[in-house]
């Protein structure tokens, strides 16, 4: 077994993203129930994620999504930021809300619609270029719902073209992440459902396009560690949106249905160098919390991250390598399953304190009186919810 306090240092390489729209209200298409205390505003949703890292030290930037985190100054939305002990990240793209994307957006048959989608990403440049943002996230709805409605080779074509222009945008510091999903809005095909067709536009585009993996984006039962160390073993992988899923894309929080398999995703993370900061691989949030409150929901989340980062630190790699190197089947699997059975938390509680941060995050955000602070506060105005 790996020492701990050794395998625990790695830990201080740990970095997670957060997303401005966990902190929103969010729910199903059925309703969506309001949370007192919620942001009316961009500002309130990065006090918010201030908090979470001010108590786990775990979360540094906050991504944004335009058009929802629009402001008139994003140089002052940034100082704004700093003040909280925050920075500004990823800047998401939204071509899914308009009604003029109905049948498509990057891929759309006309000209004009893909203009329009195409400048919409050039205003999140300039978003970027005024918050110092490093990465440019394109999720794209685009796809059909019936065999025959569109021509997939076509839309293969028009999305290639409009990424090429998106990318020539590009500053040097700059890079554009393209995310995949197998469904949802689209039921029949998606223009970027899997990490191929994802590798094979940025793989065209150049160095500066890599792929972002959201957990949530898979058939159930896929190999999401193997996806995770083929793209970095091609220098592919940048970023990853962390969530769980029972079913579908449900946007629960990450670790929650299956902290084995964020393990296994860790520990590749971990083996491709990726937790190196020359490396760049984003590791950050897309959840939504339906029915728990947002801010503790935001702190468990990074929390298991870290816990699940930790355990994969303690695999041995030496036995582990000595063991798949004689053939030694249930001794491997036993090094594996040992790391991920070991209680790391007392580990993580003293690692914490030794860096002045609380011991248990969650029992002190609800000792701090914030909560009750924003509840008392906020009332007025309209909530942001996903999407406002
Ligand atoms: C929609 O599936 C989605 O959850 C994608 O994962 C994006 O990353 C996110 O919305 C924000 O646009
Ligand atoms: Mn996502
Ligand atoms: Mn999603």
């Amino acid at each position: 077994m790996t020492d701990v306090a050794a395998a625990l240092a790695g830990l201080d390489r740990l970095a997670i993203e957060v997303p401005s729209w966990a902190y929103g209200n969010s729910g199903t298409r059925f309703k969506v129930f309001g949370t007192p205390g919620t942001p009316r505003t961009v500002q309130e949703k990065i006090a918010d994620a201030a908090q979470v890292h001010k108590l786990t030290g775990l979360a540094p930037l906050v991504a944004l999504h335009i058009p929802w985190d629009k402001v008139e100054d994003y140089t002052a939305l940034k100082a704004y930021a700093k003040d909280l002990g925050v920075g500004l990240g990823t800047v998401n793209s939204n071509t899914f809300q308009d009604d003029e994307y109905k049948f498509g957006s990057l891929t759309h048959v006309d000209k004009n619609v893909r203009r329009k989608a195409i400048d919409h990403h050039f205003e999140c440049m300039d978003v970027m270029d005024a918050t110092g943002s490093r990465d440019l996230k394109i999720w794209l709805a685009d796809g059909t719902n019936y065999p025959g409605q569109g021509d997939i080779r076509g839309r293969q074509d028009r999305l290639a073209e409009s990424l090429a222009e998106i990318y020539a945008r590009l500053g040097d510091s700059q890079r554009l992440v393209l995310e995949y999903k197998f469904f949802e809005p689209a039921f029949y095909h998606t223009d970027v459902p899997d990490w191929g067709t994802s590798y094979a536009h940025t793989l065209a585009l150049g160095e500066k396009a890599k792929v972002c993996l959201d957990t949530g984006h898979h058939a159930p039962g896929t190999n999401i560690e193997f996806i995770v160390a083929q793209l970095l073993r091609l220098g592919k992988l940048g970023s990853f949106d962390f969530n769980s899923r029972f079913y579908a894309d449900d946007d629960l929080i990450v670790g929650a249905a299956d902290p084995y398999q964020l393990f296994r995703i860790m520990y590749e993370v971990i083996r491709g160098g990726a937790l190196d900061p020359q490396n760049q691989v984003a590791l950050m949030l897309d959840q939504c919390h339906n029915l728990e409150e947002k801010i503790p929901g935001q702190i468990r989340s990074v929390l298991n991250v870290q816990e699940m980062t930790a355990r994969a630190l303690l695999v041995d790699r030496t036995a582990l390598g000595e063991a798949q190197e004689t053939g030694d089947v249930l001794g491997a699997n036993a090094i594996f399953i040992d790391a991920f059975y070991t209680d790391i938390r007392p580990a993580l509680a003293q690692w914490r304190e030794s860096r002045g941060l609380p011991a248990d995050p969650l029992a002190a955000y609800a000792a701090s009186g914030y909560q009750k602070k924003i509840n008392d506060e906020r009332v007025g105005g309209t909530q942001a919810g996903w999407g406002a």
